[in-house]
């Protein structure tokens, strides 16, 4: 549920043979394969109000590449900044096991209507510790989410 790679997964089929630059190449197509995710959010379901569904998010320490030779120590949900696109129907139960894999205290604030008591701002999960996010999905729309943990811009 956490956004789909199995539509692209022939876009390695169109590598570049005998380019002289290859290897380079061949890194920038699958880094775009890899984060292609990103940008095609999962197929809607149908309302369904008694619909729940679980899905795990792990907080983790990765080495992003920006462009060529340029890295940046990041901060990921699942590997990727911006986290996945996690997509729900309206009145979806979302049980959300989040799980902070870093040496830092981290959180995930959901936007959207929730219960203060699922509101990742106000409660930290400390390093190799993990919490349960639990909300319906509500109101319809596009919502960010995003670590909550101070100082806030660094972990935004
Ligand atoms: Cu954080």
């Amino acid at each position: 549920m956490l956004g789909s790679q199995g539509d692209h997964a022939g876009m390695m089929e169109h590598l570049p043979s005998g380019h002289s630059d290859e290897s380079v190449a061949g890194r920038v197509i699958a880094a775009r394969d890899e984060e292609l995710h990103l940008l095609v959010p999962p197929r809607a379901k149908p309302h369904d109000k008694e619909r729940i569904v679980e899905l795990e998010l792990a907080a983790t320490e990765k080495k992003v590449e920006l462009m060529q030779d340029v890295t940046f120590d990041a901060w990921t949900y699942g590997g990727t900044v911006p986290g996945p696109i996690i997509r729900m129907t309206q009145d979806d139960l979302m049980r959300v096991s989040f799980v902070n894999e870093t040496s830092h205290p981290h959180s995930v604030h959901f936007h959207g209507t929730h219960p203060a008591s699922q509101d990742g701002s106000l409660r930290p999960v400390a390093p190799d510790a993990y919490t349960v996010y639990e909300m319906h999905a509500r109101p319809w729309g596009l919502h960010l989410y995003h670590c909550h943990t101070m100082p806030l811009a660094a972990h935004m």
